[in-house]
């Protein structure tokens, strides 16, 4: 029998998820409250960060081996470059978290790191000021994924399979009942077997665990000068993971259009009581942030920035993801928490959130990611 699945939230998640299980043969329909490719969330822009050798935990590394699989599976099916597995160059103190997790992770997991001496480093590399104590690192499986289109192509093959996008279609609340549960839209209430929340930074809108679990927060992303449009991948400019001192964190992207390199700052940050709120004086500091960032690590990009753009994360309190079945009810499904970090893993959380739909269960490498950690 064929089951009826509402998406709320068409960001990458909610697209991934709507592409699952569309291909699996679920009659979908996915609700989002702005255009389906709106630049108000998470999931906007033309890069992000792919790395395996995760410092945030090793326990995400089988499950990024399977990310990685499924974005090659999405590049069959679309026809698209969607992972540029060029590597990614890292540097920051040894004792601190980017550097020693990201070792620790490849030694539990058997993957590969080159380690660069700092000659190296500065002749692969001379557009960076390092400091001396600083350890310098490429990681082989990891690079960038095209984000916007990747977001374009979960999409069109979720509707390729079936899938129906209803845009700008705020949702008024959803609720369960003993024979479906049901999701109301301009005062109309309409039933279904499951209800997917992929809510991003808007969880707080659906009340309950959304709203108790995940804080919105406001990121700054910059893009260096037009100068810098030579800062590309052939020239041997990596994506890069910077971890000063300090402990703030900042990564950037080689130019992959006219814009340049775009760089941002992982660490920071607005934290906002409402998505939707802008934080002036947030940006103000974080331009001056990525400025000094520039012209202390980078003298070899132009520090003058020329296009700025929003991004929210969805922070959980641990910042690792909330992937669960709703306590009160398990025809209810949910995946959030992101916190910045959770775009690479689109596929397999698409995965995750069709055989949660389906069966009630996924594989065990996502039980860490349970909410139940928090109770
Ligand atoms: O997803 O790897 C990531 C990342 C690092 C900094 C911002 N996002």
């Amino acid at each position: 029998m064929t089951i009826r699945v509402a998406i709320i939230g068409a960001g990458i998640m909610g697209a991934a998820a709507a592409y699952a299980l569309s291909r699996r043969g679920a009659e979908v329909t996915i609700f989002e409250q702005f255009a389906a490719r709106h630049d108000r969330g998470s999931s906007h822009g033309a890069t992000r960060l792919y790395r395996t050798a995760y410092f945030e935990h090793p326990d995400y590394v089988p499950i990024l081996k399977r990310a990685a699989a499924g974005w090659r599976e999405l590049e069959r099916e679309s026809g698209e470059t969607l992972l540029e597995m060029c590597g990614v160059f890292m540097a920051g103190m040894p004792e601190n978290p980017l550097i020693s997790g990201t070792v620790g992770a490849a030694e539990k997991h058997g993957l590969s790191l080159q380690r660069i001496t700092r000659n190296e480093a500065s002749w692969r590399f001379p557009w960076f000021a390092l400091d001396p104590a600083m350890e310098t690192l490429i990681e082989p499986e990891a690079g960038f994924i095209y984000a916007s289109k990747a977001h374009t192509a979960l999409l069109s093959g979720a509707k390729a399979h079936g899938a129906a996008l209803h845009e700008n279609r705020p949702i008024d609340k959803w609720d369960v009942a003993s024979a479906d549960v049901g999701i109301t839209v301009d005062g109309q209430r309409r039933g279904f077997d499951k209800i997917i929340l992929t809510p991003g930074a808007f969880a707080g809108s659906l009340k309950g665990l959304g709203e108790r679990l995940v804080k919105p927060m406001r990121k700054k992303l910059y893009w260096t000068s037009p100068e810098n449009q030579g800062f590309t991948l052939p020239i041997g400019f990596l994506p890069f993971g910077i971890e000063e001192p300090d402990g703030r964190f900042f990564y950037g992207f080689p130019a992959v259009d006219s814009d340049g390199v775009k760089v941002g700052e992982h660490t920071g940050g607005a934290a906002l009581t409402n998505p939707d709120d802008d934080a002036i004086d947030y940006s103000d500091q974080a331009g001056r942030d990525i400025a000094d960032f520039l012209q202390r690590r980078a003298p070899g990009l132009s520090s003058t920035t020329t296009k700025e753009q929003s991004c929210l994360y969805a922070m959980s309190p641990d910042g690792h993801f909330i992937i669960d079945l709703h306590p009160d009810d398990e025809r209810i499904v949910f995946a959030m928490g992101f916190s910045g970090h959770g775009f690479k893993f689109a596929p397999v959380i698409g995965e995750a959130l069709a055989d949660l739909a389906f069966t009630g269960e996924t594989i065990k490498e996502f039980d860490f990611l349970k909410p139940e950690r928090f109770s």
